[in-house]
């Protein structure tokens, strides 16, 4: 029998290995068991709003049901499922960006919370028109947070963020009624109107998930984007390690996992404690090593260096190693899975937030009034747990890959500042990069976000992509998962400007930066939304015209749908690797794969073929040059 390939990734291929010597269950295992995925479900065909259902649509014309009891149409559920799916992922990054707006107005010069960069805050508070003469910083910040959790539910106008885009984008927004107003009411009327009986116009609703995924990207996300980093600083470039050899065998291993840094910053805080040391020594390690594990690793890995352990399907990879003394999450994209299988290790699994719960797990809920003593509370768990540690059933994989991470927009252009703009006399802005581009020297840039999944084996489609980018001198930048799996293939490191084109290979050497730059979090692609508009205003275009792409080649969350979404009516042709739930619909493909074009410039396309999927978006970029005239 052939044996499964799970990942490119040895390490991931070797703990796969191991869990299945062990008789462990994985992700691969429970996806074996599911067999055939639910046809009805894949083309997005099946209907469970009501108590009437659930119906299912047959995918052949004229054949079994071609309508829901209330009489919806395989086009309507589908545009019902796939804006209730925009909501959800709206929901979540935008909940995640109220939080850390709430941590900010909460701040205090003696609490756990302070202010790290006033001038962000600052930025900001101008941009806001909040007066900031003679008046306290913090009291600034207060008046900047609350202003920002109005956006979430103001009763009049749109959101204050969308004014970052470049005029020709705000116009496009105003012709085709997209300009988002409050992020809540753009995912409770996509709710309303998703309900039983109410909207039933496929196209309509697929207009009302683009106007609510601009409350995502350009509400919700860029306020925990921006609120994160005057919280905690602005990023920086920095070096890190990536993959599971990150772990220690002499230490004490506690990986953050999950989120929101409101955590994960005190965490990092707690792990350096000089008590909880001490306390380590005593309980015979060496010392705690901290790491991070999906979107937190990006957020600590991008202001401290934090170590980054490994992206989604790795979760349970590092349990198997049996070093890990606990797994603190606080929310999305952790798997239920990890209750029952730190069962079979000493591994404590901590859940923090009352917004995800897991049973099976202890809860220690994390108090953001007494944030750092509720973060030691939990690090002096796992540190007193180590003595559990079985070494019988430890393995720590060798490898690691060494990665410079923590290009912020801000940290991009002090960059060009420190080695271009310098020589030029002026600063802080892109324009050497805008110039590059304009040039020919960089055809173009594109953003390779999202997800594992694993309907491709584990890393190869943001890999391959982007290594076919490069190669054709097309810069990098990327978040969530795919830039961890940047970073463990060793595209973060400087010299992998080797396997860059010769123009890209020379930009990289001359600003001194890696071609693939890890710009944060999934909720940090608001940072590229920032720099495309920014780019796009230079070179007095709209973001559509710019030879920039998106792809998402492993997606799979709701989130990931939101992002796409946000990226399309931004202006941006978006990629994906893994085929939506919407094909049941001739209508609903044609408005997301053609006709959006019309509307907002931009549309999706899917290709499972990363190295066919690169072709197509370097054959795009080179379209949008010659429409440019460059
Ligand atoms: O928000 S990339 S698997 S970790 S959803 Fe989740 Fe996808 Fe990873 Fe972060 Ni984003
Ligand atoms: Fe069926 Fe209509 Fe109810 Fe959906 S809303 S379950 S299609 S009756």
């Amino acid at each position: 029998m052939e044996e499964k390939i799970y990942s490119i990734d040895p390490v991931t291929e070797e703990l796969a290995r191991k869990a299945e010597k062990e008789g462990i269950e994985t992700l691969w295992d429970r996806k074996k068991v599911m067999k055939t995925p639910c046809g009805f479900g894949e083309q997005g065909l099946c209907c469970r709003i009501c108590a009437m259902g659930p119906c299912r649509i047959s995918p052949t014309e004229g054949k079994g049901a071609q309508k829901g009891i209330c009489g919806a149409t395989a086009d309507v559920i589908i545009a019902r499922n796939l804006a209730r799916m925009i909501a959800a992922g709206t929901a979540t990054h935008s909940d995640h960006g109220r939080d850390i707006a709430h941590v900010l107005h909460m701040a205090k010069r003696d609490g756990n919370y302070k202010i790290t960069d006033e001038k962000k805050l600052l930025n900001l508070a101008k941009e806001w028109e909040v007066e900031i003469e003679n008046r306290d910083i913090y009291d600034i910040a207060h008046e900047v947070a609350e202003i920002a959790l109005n956006e979430f539910g103001k009763p009049f106008g749109t959101l204050r963020f969308l004014e970052r885009a470049p005029e020709q984008r705000k116009s496009v927004w105003e012709k085709n009624d997209i300009r988002t107003g409050a992020i809540d009411k753009e995912i409770a009327t996509i709710m309303h109107s998703t309900h039983i009986g109410c909207c039933a116009d496929a196209k309509d609703l697929v207009h009302k998930g683009m106007r609510a995924s601009l409350a995502d990207g350009w509400g919700g996300s860029m306020i925990g984007t921006e609120f994160s980093d005057i919280l905690f600083g602005v990023p920086v470039p920095r070096e890190t390690e990536a993959n599971l050899g990150v772990l220690e065998e002499d230490q004490v291993n506690i990986i953050v996992h999950g989120h929101e840094p409101s955590l994960s910053e005190m965490m990092v805080l707690a792990a350096e404690d000089p008590e909880l040391l001490q306390l380590a020594k005593e309980v015979g390690a060496k010392g705690i090593n901290l790491s991070g594990m999906c979107c937190t690793a990006n957020e600590v890995t991008m202001r401290h260096g934090v170590k980054i352990a490994g992206n989604l399907n790795q979760q349970e990879l590092a349990v198997l190693t049996g070093a890990v003394e606990a797994i603190i999450v606080d929310v999305q994209c952790i798997f239920p899975a990890l209750a029952p299988l730190t069962k079979c290790y000493h591994t404590k699994f901590i859940t923090t937030s009352p917004k995800a719960k897991i049973t099976g797990a202890t809860h220690m809920e994390f108090e953001e009034e007494k944030a750092l003593q509720s973060a030691k509370e939990i690090v002096r768990e796992a540190v007193l747990n180590f003595k559990n540690r079985d070494t019988k059933k430890v393995f720590i994989p060798k490898t690691k890959s060494h990665a410079v991470v923590g290009y912020s927009v801000e940290a991009i252009k002090s960059q060009l500042d420190r080695v271009v703009n310098s020589q030029l006399d002026e600063g802080g802005t892109l324009k050497p990069l805008a110039d590059c581009i304009a040039s020919g020297v960089i055809r173009g840039a594109a953003g390779v976000v999202g997800c594992n999944n694993p309907k491709v084996k584990h890393d190869y489609g943001h890999v391959e992509l982007m290594k076919e980018l490069i190669k054709n001198d097309v810069i990098v930048v990327t978040t969530g998962c795919a830039a961890q799996a940047a970073a463990k293939a060793g595209l973060m490191s400087k010299e992998a400007r080797k396997l860059a084109g010769k123009g890209l290979a020379k930009v990289c050497e001359l600003v001194d930066i890696p071609p693939v730059l890890h710009m944060g979090s999934c909720v940090d692609i608001s940072r590229i939304l920032v720099l495309v508009s920014e780019l796009a205003k230079l070179l007095k275009v709209d973001i559509s015209d710019l030879p920039v792409v998106g792809a998402a080649p492993e997606w799979m969350s709701e989130k990931a749908i939101a992002i796409g979404t946000y990226v399309v009516t931004s202006g941006i042709d978006t990629w994906l690797g893994v085929v939506p739930p919407v094909t049941g619909s001739d209508i609903i493909v044609d408005i997301l794969t053609n006709k959006a074009e019309d509307i907002v410039g931009a549309k999706f396309h899917v290709e499972p073929d990363p190295h066919k999927a690169a072709q197509q978006m370097i054959e795009r970029i080179e379209e949008k040059r010659e429409a440019l005239g460059l």
